[in-house]
């Protein structure tokens, strides 16, 4: 029996080899992440492996897909399922944007701390909004739900191996063949002709909904791997002479620990792709929605963590314009509030970690007092998930045009529940996941120590 986290690793093997023959560029920012890995491994030794072990870190990728309908998003959980992938998070990024990015998503990863260091592999999935009239008039709206209710992404024998999979907690090799082959090519940039006055008609609307909308069957966007240092990365890029985005998404590069998530990408590459036109010709042409991209990852934060976060990029926004780049300014906006160091986002109850007894004896039970005796040691959780303004900043960089929106009318509404219902699964909130993570190294301590955490938060000097 092939158990589920050796499917989700072959998946992402699969995945990354049919990706890596469609955009030959892939090839290129694997080989430099790791460069880079294996140089930051080196010089910062154990320090600066603190959030995955080198093996994780290389191994590492994320994908992301779009979907059309609430029908396609429940196929897709249930394949994701027999990779022991489920759905975290709810991520609107419709309002994320300037542009016409009409979508809301999700993350199906792993959620426990082994499946995760066993093969973290996740995908950003995206759903068109095809009723939200900013967007698309009652016409689009019918001839887009027409459109995709009439295609078929993952067929009937994908989706009962994927169950049988669930069912199972695994498949016997030719069954994990089976549906390995079968999801894979479910991703496969299609060669079906795209009827080009419809891919045109949405495009104006918004190049996303034109990808999702526009073609007969969904593919892989993106395959990112994950980099300890992304602003090495984006020189050596460049100076390889590839196009970058013009920012790194996310915290700036800073002193201070890093947190949540960091992420850039090489600009979309034209790939050539069929069409059929109005007289009914075959012709080649080409479309730029693939691109490339990388990302380090930091220690995930707690709500306050994450609301703090949230006010500096409003703050951040707020300074930005007197000529300085967002990273400059991001900076000194961070060493004015954010703690550097790891042990204060502990105590400010700003960031989430595990916490390890040591040998030296306890001289009392608050958090604070452990920690500093030495008694306990704090270690890291790192963050799984991703950031709705990043993810729309990435989108955004890889539009040639910014669409149309008309603010003025009613946007639909959604919510994690709301998606939860259409996809018929329960969606995980990152927050519980983490909190859930910590209080049982917690409690585990505790049972060592045999006496009662006290965590109250140290707000002396924040
Ligand atoms: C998803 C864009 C967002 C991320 O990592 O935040 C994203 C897409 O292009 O479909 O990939
Ligand atoms: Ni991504």
């Amino acid at each position: 029996m092939v158990p589920t986290w050796q499917l989700r690793a072959r998946f992402a093997l699969r995945l990354a080899e049919m990706y890596g023959s469609e955009v030959p560029a892939y090839h290129t920012l694997v080989d430099v992440c790791r460069e880079v890995n294996d140089e930051t491994a080196g010089a910062r030794g154990e320090a600066g492996l603190r959030l995955g072990s080198i093996e994780r870190v290389t191994a590492e990728r994320h994908g992301a897909i779009r979907v059309g309908s609430p029908r396609e998003l429940a196929q897709v959980a249930r394949v994701f399922a027999a990779f022991g992938m489920l759905p975290v998070g709810f991520y609107d990024l419709r309002d994320a944007s300037k542009s016409a990015v009409p979508v809301v998503s999700t993350a199906f990863r792993p959620i426990d701390r082994e499946e995760l260091a066993r093969n973290p592999f996740r995908v950003f999935t995206s759903m068109l909004v095809t009723e939200d009239r900013r967007f698309f008039d009652a016409a689009t709206q019918e001839r887009l739900e027409a459109f995709i209710a009439a295609r078929e992404l993952f067929g009937p024998e994908l989706l009962a191996v994927a169950d049988r999979a669930v069912e199972q907690g695994g498949l016997d090799e030719g069954d994990a063949e089976r549906l390995l082959g079968l999801a894979t090519d479910a991703f496969r940039l299609t060669a079906e002709p795209i009827d080009r006055d419809w891919y045109d008609t949405l495009e104006r609307i918004s190049a996303v909904a034109a990808d999702i909308g526009g073609v007969p069957a969904t593919h892989i966007n993106h395959l990112t791997p994950r980099v300890l240092d992304i602003d090495e990365l984006y020189k050596r890029m460049q100076a390889r002479g590839i196009a970058m985005i013009d920012e790194i998404q996310g915290p700036p590069d800073w002193e201070g620990p890093d947190v949540l998530l960091r992420q850039t990408s090489f600009r979309a590459l034209a790939e050539e792709r069929v069409f059929r036109h109005a007289d009914g010709s075959i012709q080649r042409g080409s479309l730029r929605v693939r691109f490339g991209e990388v990302e380090q990852r930091g220690i995930a934060l707690t709500r306050a963590g994450r609301d703090l976060y949230d006010r500096l990029v409003v703050e951040v926004d707020r300074r930005l314009g007197d000529g300085s780049t967002r990273q400059d300014v991001a900076r000194e906006v961070w060493r004015e509030s954010l703690p550097r160091t790891e042990h204060e986002l502990a105590l400010q109850g700003l960031g989430f970690f595990t916490y390890r007894v040591t040998e030296v004896a306890p001289g009392g039970n608050a958090l604070k007092d452990l920690l500093e005796s030495g008694a306990l040691v704090a270690e890291p959780i790192v963050y799984e998930d991703f950031l709705p303004r990043s993810a729309a900043g990435i989108f955004q960089s890889n539009l040639s045009d910014e669409g149309t929106r008309d603010d003025a009318q009613a946007g639909a509404d959604y919510d994690l529940d709301r998606l939860a219902e259409l996809v018929g699964a329960e969606i995980h909130d990152p927050f519980d996941l983490y909190g859930a993570q910590q209080d049982a190294s917690l409690r585990e301590a505790e049972q060592q120590l045999g006496l009662r955490i006290d965590t109250a938060l140290d707000d002396t000097d924040s």
